[in-house]
């Protein structure tokens, strides 16, 4: 492994030959699960890096109707620049592609003969298209035949999925169409920040808002959203689910439960009725810091509407009860009559720009194509027909993504890691000691557009094509499945990462059953004619679901089981995709964070994002016009503790937990708690500091709250 110094003052710096072919090429943003729509206009000279590329919003894509936020309107920015990677990187030289795969297939044959297919792990990202992510989960059974592979899609909604899943037997974000909320009477959003997170999506609020529905929002920061807000409940972090007892608590005594509906199309109330009588209101307040007041004039709203929408983000998910946070507030949306309705319902607001597609299709640890379940013998015997491969070849289930990252390079766990479409040195809980682990690795392989900070640690970095060089599909927070097209030619040594799974599987050998070229394509089209008839009859059918149909209805909705089958918008309508069709009331109980305050660490550190950057940021820190809004990471505390601590802002501050410490600048804000500092995790920093505890359930680590105490810098 080489330090990171090393590697980034070698970073080629040929540039991209821009070529054009067609322009404005309709397509999607790169980044979240808005999966906002815009045309790509690309100018490209002959030669250089002059070319430019000019993105404007489409009208046609309901999600964002002509809006973009200020990462769409930048992504082409890293398409041209000479911030990304163009050749292959082996021990941090530039090196052929032959010789980069080559070492790559014979280290990996050294580790598996030495350790077993399970020396080797893979992890993916929900950033990857359907036929990326499909690919990827099929070469880890089949080639590699390890069971070591899980995704980042573990740390976003996670815990949401198994949330809807054990409620309603399916997990689909939205399971409705994003502009059914401007018709609702009431939106409650808990621990969503769509204001910065995705700003074209609180239109669709406003809407409601302008027709006279209420926002209620639940977050203990006074973010943009919160203060668009009719109502703005202010818990401690890491109380939502006391505070969704409590609301179903006062839901109940105050006679809004919807009684024909739980009747007619739910299990299990009575038990959840009971346990929840014990959260009197004055009770909850004491615990949240939520006053009884504002938890009545909520469930008044809620009571009233008609039509009423819950929804869940990250602040309520990202937690090691995350997955009972989300079923307590799936029951009060139950108890409100709401999922299954038209125009109502409870829903996740995904994350990633595939975060609903990347957790369908295999990368996930207990998971095959169709949303199918790798333990089940009826799914491994389909998928294994549509592979061509015998089911009992094909491994179990695996670790979950922050056990495969803790485990990397120990006696017990993998020692070669193949890494597509994340940054987990600035992204995963407890960084630091991810670091060590990756660093102990035999092999590291990162297949990645930029020289992430976890590329920078690879012995082999794969440069891949991006979003405007490829086509593919991916499936947006409402379960709507889209077309990502090629709007330009990528720089001529950048390969797709279906091409290098391809090149990789040819070296390595598929079984001899298959024929490595013809069973891993590169032609998108055609992995995605193989998935759908991998999915075929799972809970993610894709079925009927064409690149044509695509084109011609502006996205289908799955699950779409065959070619004459409109596409699902509203799955529940009808029933629940439980075995008896009904709803599962489930009761759940409130319990502290993994790690509260004490003496040493008084005060909670929440993390989260900013509007100008995504995610690890390895794509945003270099677009100069967003680092211009934000360009490094800061420490947001209440002018209380600023005051006690003798510090101003653009001061410099430690933060430290027991896990590690950092540094970042003062920012003054009277809106946060006085108990709680935030920081964003788009830079290495905030992740040194958070708890890797896990949810039971989901394997979700807890990145909204841990005990840290700050210190003034010098
Ligand atoms: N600008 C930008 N947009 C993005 C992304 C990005 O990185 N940057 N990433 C995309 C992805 S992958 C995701 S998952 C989504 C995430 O979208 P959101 O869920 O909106 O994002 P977060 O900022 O992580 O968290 C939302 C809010 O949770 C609050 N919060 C913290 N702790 C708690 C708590 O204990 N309870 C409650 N109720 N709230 C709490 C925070 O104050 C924050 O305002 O955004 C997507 N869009
Ligand atoms: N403290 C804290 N930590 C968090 C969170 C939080 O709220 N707080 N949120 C969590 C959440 S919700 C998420 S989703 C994760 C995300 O965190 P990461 O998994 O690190 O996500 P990204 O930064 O999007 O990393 C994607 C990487 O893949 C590259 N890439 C993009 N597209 C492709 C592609 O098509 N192929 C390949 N091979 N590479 C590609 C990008 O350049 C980038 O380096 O972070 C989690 N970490
Ligand atoms: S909201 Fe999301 S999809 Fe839309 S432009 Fe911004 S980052 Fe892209
Ligand atoms: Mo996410």
């Amino acid at each position: 492994m080489k330090p990171l110094e090393s590697t980034i003052g070698r970073m080629p710096l040929s540039l991209p030959v821009l070529t054009p072919v067609k322009a404005p090429t309709a397509t999607h943003c790169p980044y979240c699960a808005l999966q906002c729509g815009m045309n790509v206009a690309v100018e490209a000279p002959e030669q250089g890096p002059d070319g430019t590329v000019t993105i404007t919003p489409r009208q046609d894509i309901p999600a964002n109707a002509g809006g973009l936020c200020q990462k769409g309107w930048t992504a082409g920015e890293l398409l041209t620049g000479g911030q990304r990677l163009t050749t292959p990187l082996l021990h941090g030289e530039p090196v052929g592609w032959d010789e980069a795969l080559d070492f790559v297939a014979g280290r990996i044959r050294a580790v598996q003969a030495e350790h077993g297919p399970d020396g080797v792990a893979v992890f993916g990202g929900g950033g990857l298209t359907n036929e990326k992510a499909y690919l990827l989960g099929k070469f880890a059974r089949t080639v590699l035949r390890t069971s070591q592979i899980d995704y980042n899609g573990r740390f976003c909604m996670s815990s949401a999925a198994a949330a809807s899943n054990r409620a309603f037997g399916m997990d689909r974000g939205l399971p409705f169409p994003i502009t059914d909320l401007a018709g609702a009477d009431a939106v409650l959003l808990a621990g969503g920040n769509m204001a910065e997170t995705m700003p074209p999506f609180v239109r669709h609020l406003s809407a409601m808002r302008e027709s006279g529905g209420q926002l209620i929002v639940i977050d203990p920061r006074v973010t943009a959203t919160a203060r668009q807000a009719d109502l703005h409940l202010q818990p401690a972090p890491g109380t939502d689910l006391a505070l969704a007892l409590g609301l179903l608590h006062l839901v109940i005594t105050e006679g809004h439960v919807d009684e024909d509906y739980v009747a007619a199309r739910t299990n299990g109330f009575d038990a959840v009725r009971t346990s929840v009588a014990a959260w009197w209101p004055e009770r909850v307040e004491r615990l949240t810091g939520v006053p009884v007041s504002l938890m009545r004039r909520a469930v008044a709203v809620l009571g009233r509407a008609r039509r009423a929408a819950v929804l869940t983000g990250r602040g309520a998910e990202q937690h090691a009860k995350g997955t009972d946070t989300v079923t307590a507030f799936i029951n009060l949306a139950l108890a409100l009559g709401l999922p299954g309705r038209p125009g109502s319902g409870y829903g996740c607001v995904t994350g990633q720009g595939n975060g609903q597609g990347g957790r369908e299709h295999g990368q996930k640890a207990d998971q095959l194509p169709g949303y199918r379940k790798i333990d089940d013998p009826a799914a491994r015997e389909h998928v294994a027909r549509v592979w061509g491969v015998d089911p009992d070849d094909l491994p179990g289930p695996g670790r979950s993504a922050y056990e495969l990252l803790d485990a990397l390079g120990t006696e017990a766990g993998p020692r070669a890691l193949l890494l597509f479409g994340s940054n987990p040195v600035v992204s995963a809980p407890r960084a630091g000691h991810v670091t060590e682990r990756l660093n102990s690795l035999d092999l590291l392989v990162v297949s990645d557009l930029v020289l992430s900070e976890t590329a920078a640690l690879a012995d082999v970095v794969f440069p891949t094509t991006q979003w405007a060089e490829e086509g593919g599909t991916m499936t947006n927070l409402e379960g709507r499945v889209l077309l990502r097209r090629r709007a330009l030619a990528a720089p001529p040594e950048v390969r797709s990462d279906l091409e290098i799974i391809q090149a990789l599987a040819v070296r390595l050998g598929a079984p001899a059953s298959l024929d490595p070229v013809r069973a891993f394509p590169t032609e998108p089209r055609e992995v995605f004619d193989e998935l759908r008839r991998a999915s075929a009859g799972g809970i993610a059918d894709y079925a009927g679901i064409t690149y044509e149909r695509i084109a011609a209805e502006t996205g289908v909705f799955w699950p779409c089981p065959d070619t004459g089958h409109p596409g699902t918008p509203r799955p529940f309508l009808d029933r629940f995709a439980t075995p008896d069709g009904r709803a599962r009331f489930v009761p759940v109980e409130h319990r502290p964070p993994g790690e509260d305050i004490d003496e040493e660490y008084p005060l909670y550190l929440t993390t989260g994002r900013v509007l100008a950057h995504y995610q690890s940021g390895a794509q945003t820190r270099r677009i100069a016009a967003l680092n211009a809004v934000v360009a490094e990471t800061f420490v947001e505390v209440h002018p209380d503790l600023a005051e006690r601590l003798e510090v101003s802002a653009g001061q410099m501050l430690r933060v430290v937990s027991r896990r590690g410490e950092t540094e970042g600048v003062v920012k003054i804000n009277p809106a946060i708690r006085a108990d709680t500092v935030f920081m964003p995790f788009h830079w290495a920093g905030a992740n040194l500091l958070t708890n890797p505890e896990l949810d039971p359930v989901s394997r979700m680590p807890e990145f909204k709250v841990c005990a840290v105490r700050v210190e003034r810098v010098g």
